[in-house]
Parts: C-alpha cells; sequence; structure tokens
C-alpha cells in the first residue's frame, strides 16, 4: 500500500516476477494484482499490488478497495503484514499516509523508494532513527537497480 507512484507496483514486479495474476475486485473495475514470492526454500508469500492511496477515507473505488482490504472486507484478501511503499523525496506526505495504517495495529514494515531522488534534493533520512520512531522496520529499496530487494525478502523470513 502507499500513494500513487510511490513504487508499489515495481517492488511488486520484482518480488513476484513472472509469478502474476490479475483480476478485478468484486462489483468495481480495479485492477487487483496478486502474485507469489518465493522468500526462501520453505516459505512462498501472496503479494497484493492495492491501488494508490492519499488517506484512509476513500474517495474513490480504488481507495476504497485498497480500504476494504484493510479493514477485513475483502473476503479474498487477508493480511498478514502490511508493506507501506513511502517516497523518500515527499516523506511528510507519505508518512502522514504510514501513519494511518500504524494506527490501525496491523503488522507493517515500510520501505523507502526514492531514496536517489531524495539524495539529489540535498535530504537525508535517518533510516534507523525513522524505524526507532515508528516502532516499525524501515528498509530502503531503489526498484529500479534491485538494490534493497532481498532485503525486503529477509525481513519477512
Ligand atoms: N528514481 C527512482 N524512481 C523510482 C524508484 N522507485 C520507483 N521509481 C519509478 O517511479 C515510477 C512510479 O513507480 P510505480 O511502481 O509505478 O508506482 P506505483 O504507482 O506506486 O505503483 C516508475 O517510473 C518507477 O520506475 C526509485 O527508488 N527511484
Ligand atoms: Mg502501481
Amino acid at each position: 500500500m502507499g500513494n500513487p507512484n510511490s513504487g508499489k507496483s515495481s517492488l511488486f514486479n520484482l518480488l513476484t516476477g513472472l509469478n502474476q495474476k490479475v483480476g478485478n475486485f468484486p462489483g468495481v473495475t480495479v485492477d487487483k494484482k496478486t502474485g507469489k514470492s518465493i522468500l526462501s526454500k520453505n516459505t512462498t508469500v501472496n503479494v497484493v499490488d492495492l491501488p494508490g492511496t492519499y488517506s484512509l477515507y476513500p474517495k474513490s473505488d480504488d481507495e476504497i478497495v485498497t480500504f476494504d482490504v484493510l479493514f477485513d472486507d475483502d473476503e479474498l484478501v487477508q493480511i498478514d503484514v502490511v508493506v507501506v511503499v513511502a517516497d523518500a523525496s515527499n516523506l511528510k506526505r507519505n508518512l502522514l499516509f504510514c501513519s494511518q495504517i500504524i494506527d490501525i495495529k496491523k503488522p507493517v514494515v515500510i520501505v523507502l523508494t526514492m531514496m536517489d531522488i531524495a539524495k539529489r534534493k540535498g535530504v537525508q533520512i535517518d533510516i534507523n532513527g525513522l524505524s526507532r520512531e515508528l516502532g516499525y522496520p524501515v528498509l530502503a529499496i531503489n526498484p529500479r537497480n534491485n538494490r534493497g530487494i532481498a532485503e525486503v525478502k529477509n525481513n519477512w523470513n
């Protein structure tokens, strides 16, 4: 989950590769992409790429889909872990959404993307400090060069 254009599908594609399925959520024409990701010899997980949302107060069909999944109202998707993808170059806005997810008290992992763009803007992020403050794992990735993907997989194991 995460804001639009934060890098969710990029991460999803790297995690699932060719093991993807596209469907629709019941009743709405919003794409549901699911896929399997092999984390280790003994662990395979189902990953769901949800539509981007700016807040947990849904306004569009897309946002309602994400909302329903998050609040266990989607029969077909049950959450074990919420991976919140946050654009590090727009951290304030992205963390707002992140804090709303954290309030729901589901297990959360925060994945920061766009670290390269943040760096170019002169923004430095204290990843360990952020993790300490939020109380959840924070990992940085760059889907464009595969950086950090192995760490995301290991974090689930
Ligand atoms: N520079 C840079 N671009 C990224 C990064 N992560 C994703 N992108 C790009 O950002 C755009 C939006 O990514 P996408 O995965 O479609 O975002 P989504 O809307 O959250 O699914 C794409 O062009 C990606 O290639 C990153 O860490 N750095
Ligand atoms: Mg996407």
